[in-house]
């Protein structure tokens, strides 16, 4: 295991089931506590559902932290209306992210749903979406398909094709034309093999070997093994935040940083939760993404401060996501004046704002999100590693949606 940093692995607070209140100011909240008036039907309960365990526990932790932080920067009044968020923990488990989305709309009355850190979570809970009419923020999972599982899905994190193609341009116009594939061997890893590979060959590339590992405890050996037989001239590689530290260890391990053979990568790969840790080996690593840590706007710097002073660590693309969507979402209960189902779903489509990542729209019509895609590199700033930006495909839409 690579040294993972401390918040990854510490669950010695883990509860299944919390809310936030705890986290307001103590005057907010004991007015909260207090309240006799306040009647059950008028508390908003959105239920925020994510990996806190499990395989890819760092993404509902970053998602998490990025909750706590809108909700003691912007409070728990919605139109007036007291708003409730139940955080409950999957365990990285798509049965059991379908039967806490069940719990939560029946039991619980939740206005909207959130969360969702894997793609088989959020197209396994899409029906109880569709059946029950609940909005659903998909803040994590990222392949192109889930807004098409249900028309209440809308989506606040990215697609894999927008990352996939951001790359393959940039490779193209730099002298890449031999490329290996490497993905996470479950449905963002098809969404990026196949959109890289078919942009790779527009722009008179190819893609010699598709490799894939398992999504659960991945070895990235034999792969790594059949690169250096190949020799390309870049590997291209998607695997789902958290897993890069791990996958840079072994590449570093079996020489491929000094072979000639570049890598390319989503953003996923350099993830600013795990970046800081991976060493000399990420150092000139380029990739595309939505988001950067290092992104240089006065929203993102602030964002940054404000979340490394309350979580301790430092934001990834997940947490964005997260943030994100608590912006829709509180801006749609406010236009809905706290409905729920069709009224809350419709002041979520088209909604335009500056995030932390810079602009972004939800697209009405697909309810997936358009965004800039950042080509960026890692470099040491400060004795640090970042993901640079230096190049953009500006307001991108999801390529998956446009065939
Ligand atoms: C997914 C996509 C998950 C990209 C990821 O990390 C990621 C997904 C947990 O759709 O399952 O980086």
């Amino acid at each position: 295991m690579p040294a993972l940093p401390p918040h990854a692995r510490d669950n010695s607070d883990m509860r299944n089931r919390r809310t936030f209140l705890a986290v307001l100011a103590p005057a907010a909240f004991a007015a909260l506590v207090a309240s006799p008036a306040q009647a059950q039907g008028e508390v908003l309960k959105i239920g925020v559902i994510l990996p806190l365990t499990g395989t890819l526990a760092s993404s509902g932790r970053q998602i998490e932290g990025a909750i706590k932080l809108w909700l003691a920067q912007h409070g728990n009044k919605v139109a007036g209306r007291t708003v409730q968020l139940i955080v409950r923990d999957d365990g990285t488990l798509p049965d059991t992210t379908r039967r806490l989305a069940q719990e939560m709309v029946v039991n619980d009355k939740v206005v909207a749903l959130a969360g969702f850190g894997i793609t088989p979570s959020a197209l396994a809970s899409a029906p109880i979406a569709t059946q029950s009419k609940t909005p659903m923020v998909v803040m994590a999972a990222a392949t192109s398909a889930i807004t098409e599982a249900s028309p209440y899905i809308v989506r606040t994190s990215f697609t894999l094709p927008q990352a996939a193609v951001g790359i393959a341009e940039w490779a193209a116009k730099n002298g890449i034309r031999k490329t290996v594939t490497l993905v996470a061997d479950y449905g963002p890893g098809f969404d990026a093999e196949k959109y890289f590979a078919e942009r790779m060959l527009l722009n008179g590339g190819q893609v010699v070997e598709k490799l894939r590992t398992p999504l659960r405890g991945p070895d990235f050996a034999p792969a790594l093994q059949k690169v250096r037989d190949i020799k390309p001239d870049a590997l291209f590689v998607f695997l789902p935040a958290g897993q890069g530290a791990a996958f840079m260890k072994q590449f570093a391990e079996r020489g491929l940083d000094k072979s000639g053979i570049r890598l390319i990568a989503t953003g996923d790969v350099t993830d600013d939760d795990q970046l800081a840790d991976m060493g000399d080996v990420a150092l000139g690593v380029v990739s595309s993404h939505h988001y950067s840590a290092a992104h240089t706007s006065a929203m993102n710097r602030k964002f940054v401060a404000d979340y490394m002073a309350l979580n301790k660590f430092r934001p990834n693309f997940m947490a964005v996501g997260g943030w994100d969507g608590m912006r829709v979402l509180y801006k749609a209960l406010e236009a809905s004046k706290g409905a729920g189902g069709d009224a809350l779903l419709a002041a979520m489509k088209g909604q335009l704002f500056e995030s932390p990542r810079g602009q972004v729209l939800i697209d009405a019509q697909t309810r997936d999100v358009v965004h800039d895609m950042h080509i960026r590199r890692v470099e040491r700033r400060d004795g640090q590693l970042w993901n640079i930006e230096f190049d953009a495909i500006k307001a991108m839409k999801d390529p998956g949606k446009l065939r």
